[in-house]
């Protein structure tokens, strides 16, 4: 494809793409398919939460040091970042924190103009903070409802509406995020009242609020105001370290919370840790639910487990950085469709640089790629920054950006209306850029 030039001049670390190109970016609307929760959260948020904490007169659980390096972005090993992540979560521990960073994290991305969000996490059981993996789940699905019940176009949030809600949502209405979220206080705005639904169940579609990814124009079918909106759904991730049973009651209540857009499953965690015989029959199941199912591969050299990978053939990928070539042709010929994250795989230094970054090799033969942020609190990026980093380092013109955003549409775990809607969107920008 004569866009590529591989050769091109990406750098290590640092701001490898100009301003002009980062603007051009945000104007393209964005398909995200690889974010986790935790490693999205603002670092003025994680500030913001030990403020709290501490004027509560709870110890913390970071020093001042560990405090610097989340909030630091920069280059780090994968180990570094497994460490990091260990402190996050010993942050967001509470379900207001949870609802906290999912409100926001939806925010972020409808202002980047992303108009499609699938935003993944592990639920994870903390009997000290009174959550389970359930508890957890519906307190990050709360986030993601008070978020979008907040954009503009949408119906306030209206304590005496909760009977609207759907009866067959589980754990409806029990209360919005408490505390703040974006500055503001959530705390007893009831989540009964929700965005315009796209599939007669969780589907939810809302205008970005601002910023120059807002679209004025009333030109959409279903009362949505603009025409444009982001849509969210959640992936549940099985962390490496947890067991087959651990993993087996993720899948389960992935299936039970469908209803409230939970649409799939994710492999993530320490690559190091870990054995593919734990999850693979949970994945199973997962996929047997009808969930989407996707796993982080070969983000370290492993072959055996990223052969077993390909073998059981998810739906889609992650990374596959370190793939001997045996394996990249078996990728290749699987055609499955792989979420790529340039910056995390750059400041990992699970690819030596952006120019020699797989994605090249992978879009001039025509396999099925998808670029994404993987944590953009910890990395300091967003995806039109990686958009940017893309036309810098691969000499790819904005037209070739939006084709490729337009193509992400097809490997979306979106149901079909859904996918029709983002394919307008997508085919009205493209006719633009
Ligand atoms: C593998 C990663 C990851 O789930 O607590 N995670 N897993 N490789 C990566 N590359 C850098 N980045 C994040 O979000 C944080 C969790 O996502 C996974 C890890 O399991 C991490 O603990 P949640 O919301």
């Amino acid at each position: 494809k004569k866009h590529v030039h591989v050769e091109a001049k990406g750098r290590k670390g640092g701001q490898p793409c100009d301003e002009s190109i980062l603007l051009a970016c945000r104007q393209i609307p964005k398909v995200e398919l690889h974010a986790h929760l935790n490693g999205s959260v603002r670092p003025q948020t994680i500030r913001e939460i030990l403020e709290e904490r501490s004027a509560a007169g709870e110890a913390l659980p970071v020093t001042e040091l560990q405090l610097k390096d989340i909030t630091a972005c920069g280059d780090r090993s994968l180990a570094d970042c497994f460490r990091l992540f260990d402190l996050i979560h010993a942050i967001t521990t509470t379900h207001a924190a949870l609802s906290r960073i999912a409100a926001e994290v939806v925010r972020d991305f409808a202002e980047d103009r992303v108009v499609y969000l699938e935003l993944r996490t592990t639920p994870k059981a903390r009997p000290e903070y009174g959550m389970t993996k359930e508890s957890y789940i519906k307190a990050v699905l709360d986030g993601i409802e008070f978020a979008l019940s907040q954009q503009p176009g949408q119906q306030p949030c209206d304590t005496t509406s909760k009977d609207l809600s759907s009866p067959s949502r589980p754990g409806r209405g029990d209360g919005a995020p408490k505390g703040k979220v974006d500055g503001r206080e959530a705390a007893g705005c009831t989540l009964g009242v929700m965005a315009p639904r796209m599939d007669g169940c969780c589907g939810v579609a809302l205008s970005p609020a601002d910023g120059p990814a807002a679209v004025t124009s009333d030109d959409s079918a279903d009362g949505i105001t603009d025409g444009v909106g982001i849509i969210v759904k959640l992936l549940l991730s099985i962390d490496r370290r947890e067991d087959a049973a651990a993993a087996l009651e993720t899948v389960q209540l992935a299936a039970r919370y469908k209803c409230r857009g939970v649409v799939g499953v994710d492999l993530s965690g320490n690559p190091y840790v870990g054995s593919w015989a734990s999850w693979s029959e949970a994945l199973a199941v997962a996929r047997a639910a009808g969930l989407g199912v996707t796993l982080h591969a070969g983000e370290v050299y492993t072959p055996f487990e990223t052969a077993a990978m390909l073998a059981f053939r998810p739906d889609r990928l992650g990374h596959c950085c370190r793939l001997d070539r045996e394996l990249a042709e078996a990728l290749r010929s699987s055609a499955i469709p792989l979420e790529l994250c340039l910056t995390s795989n750059v400041l990992t230094q699970s690819v030596p640089s952006y120019p020699e970054h797989h994605f090249a090799e992978l879009y001039v033969a025509g396999h099925p790629v998808v670029l994404c942020t993987d944590d953009s609190g910890v990395f300091g990026t967003t995806l039109s920054r990686e958009y940017a980093i893309a036309a810098t380092a691969f000499g790819l013109s904005m037209s070739a950006l939006m084709e490729l955003s337009r193509k992400s549409v097809e490997y979306t775990f979106a149901n079909e209306q859904e996918k029709q809607r983002l394919r307008s969107i997508m085919d009205r920008a493209s006719a633009t850029t």
